[in-house]
């Protein structure tokens, strides 16, 4: 489509916006009023495409996703970079005397996910919208995103994310769709905002429509005018709770009302708008399964499954079978894990309480499934474990696995543990339901929009952009690789350090040498991603140097970005070992500068596109079989940063993409671990395996500082002693750690031979292709939502 609106005059556009914003000349309006100002520049120009492309996607099969988390980041560059407008912004902006990169700095992350699992929901909208696919997120407007954190004396505190405080110009309220959301005790509104989602190289602009629960009436007047003031406001405030935050748990599960009241006001308000626009365009919904499918973002949506049945039975007189043939062939579900703790059962009670005609649907959906399973000749024991509802609880997981078409896992690893173990009992019974999807990452942000100096390189040498959208175009230049093109990866690599390090001593006032080997682990802190194995390496390694201060040792700097639960105590205990640790090595006059601990305060999706084109090593850490896939694995490969990993989630892939030469893979594997445990005695670990005592030790006598808290003794003592139903080292931190630092030891000093290293890297960023998400989201649209891409 020709939009004369694309060709007019981005500054003079950019200048209205920017002036009424902030009621001022340019010249007296601020940062944050130009960002606002181009922000709402960058809407307008989208409007009519935006507009087209809900248009065009209403007549034909359609895609939703429904996630309670999307952790976006920031949107101004990469909607720039998408429509071709970053010349055109930076020329307005130098034109009113400001600079674009200090006016990209002012925006807030939209941080509406905690980790892997909010962030693939974002890069899977990106892949949608780029390849012209008819999908639609769906989620939760929260007011608060996942928390801020400020370390003060090494622990971690949280303080409240306000990201939408000030205008945010990309969402865009609207009302006239305004949904009614019910609950036995309260009823609300939920208002949808929509964010644009641009793609790369094309007209379609696709939709993130996220619910805001609103009071449905501003106030109670009669309350307020029998002069009862506060019970005037408290319906008001249980309404305004819904949506006001994120849940920060990333792997532990939570009974809380109000977190199940989220799950359900998403959820119900998003299938009333798909229900309703099916009748709409086609007059029945005996063909709903035909133009509709919905992909579950794990459990939290599951939820969903009753709704749909109550829905068509109560709001559109369906019978039950009837209604059950549309659900059996609508959702499909994506599992994330195979912790078991992070499985989501919620109280009957709870059900009951909130949405008692929810809770009738789902038991009679459990009596069927009971029915059905006696009918195949499962013995009991089994049918009651499967149940959709037993001992007191609703399992979600189980809802899902039933009424699903399909089920998959995120990575190759992953989906062969779920149909043996986390989900057997389902795979037994419908094998042909269970697929996998491993899971990729956006090359326009993870590689075009945070790391120009690579993108140039590689537009040069492939002699075209087409790898921004088709990754897979790289491979062809793997063995292509040149002593020119390896010096020059060289080159940018220091570069985007000497960036880096700049960034954080800003930042932080920590100051680096971009010289040394930046050795990078950036996610959630969990004790099965094993950040206490990293930093005992790094205390092992201050121990060897204080032992032989003349030691050659190549010079290293090691990042840690990561946010604890607030009451996951032993990951803050470990947050605060990691800032002991920097604290003791940093300033220590034996240790010279050579080792640098680095911790990155308040961890995020924009943190994250500074630090990954900066690193060199790429921490990969976790126990086998425990992470389902990891992403960030992905993002560094793609950014010539080489992999230390065990062989768990995607760095299978990984390690099977580049070939052993190019990645140091190290630990049990995850075959290997049952039988290893069976006679695995920590302590003997401890006694034998040289300076691991005296790395343990230095937790508790003295040589590092948890305040008298004892939470270093506990971290200790974690790995040292059964607590009575765990058995010690659950994560085999003692088993993995010799191998670990041998493998640690030898890619330090590979290091050395610069070309060789470049070279490893060249073979990592070509041999990426496979790891975009737009890769996963084809195959997904092929396999599971049967959808074609649609231009507007
Ligand atoms: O999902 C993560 C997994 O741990 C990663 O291995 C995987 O790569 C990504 C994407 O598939 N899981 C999460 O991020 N999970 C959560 O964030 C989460 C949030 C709320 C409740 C439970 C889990």
């Amino acid at each position: 489509m020709e939009d004369k609106r694309m060709a007019q005059d981005f500054k003079g556009a950019a200048e209205a916006q920017i002036r009424a914003v902030s009621g001022r000349p340019t010249s007296a309006s601020t940062p944050m009023e130009f960002w606002q100002g181009l922000s709402a520049t960058v809407v307008d120009r989208i409007a009519d495409n935006w507009h087209a492309t809900t248009e065009k996607f209403k007549a034909g099969r359609r895609q939703h996703y429904l996630s309670a988390e999307f952790l976006m980041g920031r949107a101004l560059l990469n909607n720039l970079l998408n429509l071709g407008l970053v010349e055109e912004a930076e020329k307005a902006t130098n034109a009113f005397g400001m600079n674009l990169t200090d006016i990209l700095e002012q925006e807030p992350d939209a941080a509406l996910g905690n980790g892997g699992l909010g962030r693939l929901a974002a890069c899977f909208l990106d892949s949608c919208a780029t390849q012209d696919l008819p999908v639609v997120g769906y989620g939760i407007l929260y007011r608060y995103g996942l928390f801020k954190q400020v370390f003060s004396n090494g622990y971690q505190t949280e303080t409240p994310d306000s990201w939408m405080e000030e205008e945010y110009p990309f969402i865009v309220r609207h009302q006239e769709e305004t949904r009614f959301v019910t609950y036995a005790d309260l009823k609300v509104r939920a208002v949808p905002y929509d964010l644009p989602i641009t793609g790369y190289g094309t007209d379609n602009v696709g939709t993130l429509r996220l619910w805001k629960a609103e009071p449905i009436e501003e106030f109670d007047y009669a309350a307020f005018n029998s002069q009862r003031f506060t019970d005037a406001i408290v319906d008001r405030e249980r309404t305004m709770d819904i949506s006001r935050v994120l849940y920060p748990n990333d792997s532990t599960y939570e009974g809380k009302v109000l977190r199940v009241r989220q799950q359900y006001f998403f959820c119900s308000a998003s299938l009333q708008e798909i229900v309703e626009n099916h009748l709409t365009q086609h007059g029945t919904l005996a063909n709903f399964a035909e133009y509709n499918s919905i992909q579950l973002n794990d459990t939290h949506p599951v939820l969903a499954i009753p709704e749909l049945m109550r829905l068509l039975m109560d709001e559109h007189g369906l019978g039950w079978e009837k209604a059950w043939d549309i659900v059996s062939k609508t959702f499909a579900y994506t599992n994330h894990t195979v912790l078991a703790e992070a499985l989501e059962t919620w109280e009957i009670s709870i059900f009951d309480r909130l949405f008692p005609r929810v809770m009738e649907i789902v038991w009679e959906i459990d009596r069927r499934f009971r029915m059905e399973m006696h009918a195949m000749g499962l013995d009991e024991g089994r049918i009651n474990y499967m149940a959709p509802v037993s001992n007191g609880l609703v399992h979600m997981a189980w809802i899902a696995c039933y009424a699903s078409f399909s089920i998959n896992g995120v990575a190759a690893l992953h989906t062969e543990i779920i149909k043996r173990e986390t989900l057997g009992e389902w795979h037994a019974i419908w094998p042909e339901k269970f697929n996998n999807k491993t899971n990729g990452v956006t090359p326009r942000r993870w590689l075009n929009q945070c790391n120009p100096r690579l993108s140039a390189l590689l537009t040069e040498v492939t002699g075209s952009d087409a790898w921004v959208t088709d990754l897979d175009v790289l491979a062809d230049y793997a063995d292509k690789g040149t002593d020119e093109i390896y010096d020059r990866l060289n080159e940018i690599k220091y570069a985007n350090k000497v960036a880096f390090a700049e960034w954080i001593y800003k930042r932080q006032g920590i100051e680096i040498d971009p010289e040394a080997i930046f050795d990078v682990q950036i996610k959630r802190l969990h004790e099965y991603k094993r950040q206490l194995l990293n930093i005992m390496y790094v205390i092992d390694l201050y121990f060897r140097i204080k032992e032989n201060p003349k030691l050659d040792v190549p010079k290293r700097v090691f990042i840690f970005g990561a946010k604890a639960a607030p009451g996951y105590v032993r990951a803050k205990a470990i947050i605060k070992l990691i800032n002991e640790v920097g604290r003791l090595v940093n300033n220590d006059a034996d240790v010279d500068g050579r080792l640098k601990v680095v911790f990155v305060e308040n961890y995020n999706v924009s943190p994250a596109e500074k630090i990954i084109p900066a690193a060199d090593v790429s921490e990969q850490i976790s126990t086998a079989g425990k992470e389902a896939s990891g992403t960030s694995n992905m993002k560094f490969m793609m950014n010539g940063a080489l992999t230390l990993g065990t062989l768990d989630g995607a760095n299978v892939e990984i390690l099977e993409a580049v070939g052993a030469d190019n990645a140091y893979i190290f630990g049990a594997k995850e075959e290997e671990l049952p039988e290893l445990r069976r006679t695995y005695d920590p302590r003997y670990q401890y006694e034998t395996v040289p300076g691991l005592k005296r790395v343990l030790d230095a937790f508790t006598d003295g040589t590092l500082d948890d305040g008298n808290t004892g939470m270093f003794h506990d971290l200790r003592w974690s790995l040292l002693n059964s607590n009575g139903w765990d058995p010690a080292d659950v994560y085999y931190l003692l088993g993995d750690f010799d191998a670990y630092r041998t493998a640690r030891d030898q890619m330090a000093a590979d290091y050395a031979d610069r070309r060789h290293w470049a070279q490893m890297c060249w073979q990592n960023i070509t041999l990426s292709g496979r790891f975009s998400s737009d890769r996963t989201i084809r195959d997904y649209a092929r396999e599971v939502w049967k959808i074609e891409p649609t231009k507007i």
